[in-house]
């Protein structure tokens, strides 16, 4: 059965593959599987009928048959779960590379979203400017933890896995405000993921439907 995705009927991105649809579409390539797209606009998201499949009225959900998902981690996780090529064949190594999808939504990706909330809620704010530094701290706090890991190695735990996918997708959030590029080794290892065919795919996907293309593959 084709699944069904949800995504932006046009990205606030512009087409950068940053909205959350990406890491969901990029996870359907990697593991070989066709899939539809229905696009949505912010007033049809809000509707009874989209918040049916997503209670918060949000993007990316999931649709395959009866089964109904939302949250993008664990999108991407069923996918890694139910075909070959996200996960490591044993048991420890399953594990370790699901420690990593939680690793990057769950203590990598919350600073990176305060830095979007300083900059678009809050920007107007009288004390934005105090605060903004602290936000950037933060972050550069993280990355410096992360990226001694990724110095020596290609990939977070062994072979490219869902782990990899959902960090390089936080990451990628950094892009526009040039902190990656204080890391080397984090901005090769982004650089990395992008270059892999199945996220090529996706993103060329996604940009398709900014720029007024097939939706659908
Ligand atoms: N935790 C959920 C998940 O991982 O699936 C979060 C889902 C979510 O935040 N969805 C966003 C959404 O639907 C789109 S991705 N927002 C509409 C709403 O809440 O009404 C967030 C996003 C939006 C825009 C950009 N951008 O322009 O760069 C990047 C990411």
């Amino acid at each position: 059965m084709t699944p069904t995705i949800t995504a932006f009927e046009s990205s606030p991105d512009r087409g950068q593959g940053l909205a959350r649809d990406m890491r969901v579409r990029w996870a359907l390539e990697e593991v070989g599987l066709p899939y539809h797209v229905r696009l949505l606009s912010f007033a049809a998201m809000k509707e009874p009928a989209h918040r049916a499949l997503h209670p918060f009225g949000q993007i990316p959900t999931y649709e395959e048959g009866d089964l109904v998902l939302f949250e993008s981690g664990a999108i991407v996780l069923h996918l890694a779960q139910h075909h070959a090529g996200l996960l490591p064949e044993d048991a420890a190594g399953r594990s370790r590379a699901i420690t990593w999808m939680f690793c990057a939504v769950n203590t990598v990706e919350p600073p990176i979203l305060e830095l979007q909330t300083a900059k678009f809620q809050e920007g107007d704010k009288p004390w934005a400017k105090e605060r903004l530094p602290l936000v950037l701290d933060r972050i550069r706090a993280r990355l410096r933890e992360l990226s001694p890991r990724l110095e020596k190695v290609e990939w977070l735990d062994g072979s490219f896995s869902a782990g990899d996918l959902m960090m390089v997708n936080v990451l990628r959030r950094l892009r526009p405000s040039g902190l990656l590029d204080e890391f080397p080794s984090l901005a090769a290892y982004v650089a990395r993921g992008e270059a892999r065919p199945a996220f090529k795919r996706a993103f060329d996907a996604q940009l398709a439907v900014f720029n007024g293309g097939s939706a659908a593959t």
